[in-house]
């Protein structure tokens, strides 16, 4: 009996070491210590034992099924460990594994020049001012020296809301609302980038809405010497410090004197092609002093006060960095040509 027990134990603890999973082990378990189980069978059997072999045996069983018992524990913990091991091996991560490629947009063209212009002025001392798009007729006209009966005030070329409220025309209403709040104390020194709206039929070179960046300097003694000055600086910054600026009388109702400012070809270093048309200068903006009437009308005494002004149209800035030749390509959002402005 104690040798059948023996080898009992010693076939169930084989098979414990053997068994690979929690399923098997709960096999070996029920097999050997279930109901129907040798051991229960033994138990059973007990009453048919002598006085004298019954405790006897008895411990021996008891020892083997504690020893059976105990394995199996020891054996499910051992496989439950090795379970947790394995997920946590199959979950892990490898962080030496080159990482998926980010996909990284670029700045629209509009944008950029926006910038580098916003740059430029701020490093001669301008501020950046902002207004609202949908103007009261006094700002965008009136005073801007454009009176009621103005011919750039007719309803064909505006977009109207009412007699008294349009999307602005240029970005100078803002510099007259700036102005007004200075209250008739210099400086202001400020530029004022911006959407526009003008009543046109789009094509390659028009389009109804566009991008303007306006200038304004206002102070005593301030002459058409730093006008030059100023301008000269910011285009050697934006187009290179190799290329000159040239004025030409011109007129604006808003300035008088009024200048167009023209910068020297960066094709043909002024000898003449296709880019400037054969002239060796590039038309780039429109400039002058502040009319005085301007001055009176936001507040400024100007006997006192002097000031310069200009204006430039974004797209045509950028349309002459990038040789870009049709301005509704920075409207339509195509992508190969987005993708042309990133940075490498
Ligand atoms: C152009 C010309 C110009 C101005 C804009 C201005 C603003 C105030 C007073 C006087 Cl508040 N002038 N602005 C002056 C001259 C020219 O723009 O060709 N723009 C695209």
């Amino acid at each position: 009996m104690r040798e059948q027990l023996e080898k009992l134990k010693l076939e169930a603890l084989s098979q414990i070491k053997n068994a690979s999973t929690k399923k098997e082990l709960q096999e070996v378990r029920i097999s050997y210590l279930g109901k129907k189980g040798p051991i229960t069978e033994v138990l059973r059997g007990m009453g048919k034992l002598s006085a004298e072999e019954r405790p006897l045996i008895g411990q021996v069983v008891n020892v083997v099924r504690d020893t059976i018992k105990e394995e199996i524990e020891q054996k499910e913990q051992k496989l439950e460990e090795l379970e947790v091991e394995a997920k946590l091996a199959s979950e892990s991560i490898d962080v030496t594994l080159p990482g998926r490629p980010i996909q990284i947009g670029a700045k629209h063209p509009l944008t950029a020049v926006i910038e580098e212009v916003e740059d430029a002025f701020i490093g001669l001392g301008f501020s950046v001012a902002q207004g609202p798009e949908v103007e009261i007729d006094y700002y965008n006209f009136e005073a801007l020296n454009l009176p009621k009966n103005h011919p750039a005030r007719d309803m064909q070329d505006s977009f109207y809301f009412t007699e008294e409220l349009l999307l602005r025309t240029q970005t100078s209403p803002v510099q007259a609302r700036t102005m007004e709040q200075h209250q008739g104390k210099g400086p202001v020194k400020i530029i004022c980038p911006g959407k526009v709206f003008r009543r046109d039929d789009d094509d390659a070179t028009h389009s109804h809405q566009f991008m303007q960046i306006e200038g304004l300097f206002v102070d005593e003694n301030v002459r058409m010497s730093d006008l030059k000055g100023v301008l000269d600086a910011f285009v050697k910054q934006f187009f290179g410090a190799d290329r000159e600026i040239r004025l030409r009388p011109s007129f604006f109702p808003f300035t008088e004197p009024s200048v167009e400012v023209d910068v020297s070809c960066g094709i043909c270093k002024g000898q003449g092609c296709r880019i400037c048309k054969h002239t060796g200068w590039i038309e780039v903006l429109g400039a002058g002093m502040v009319h005085p009437r301007v001055l009176e009308m936001s507040g400024f005494d100007s006997s006192k006060y002097s000031g310069f002004a200009f204006g430039m149209g974004v797209e045509r800035l950028a349309m002459l960095k990038h040789d870009i030749d049709d301005i509704r390509h920075f409207y339509t959002n195509d992508m190969r040509f987005l993708a042309q402005f990133k940075r490498v």
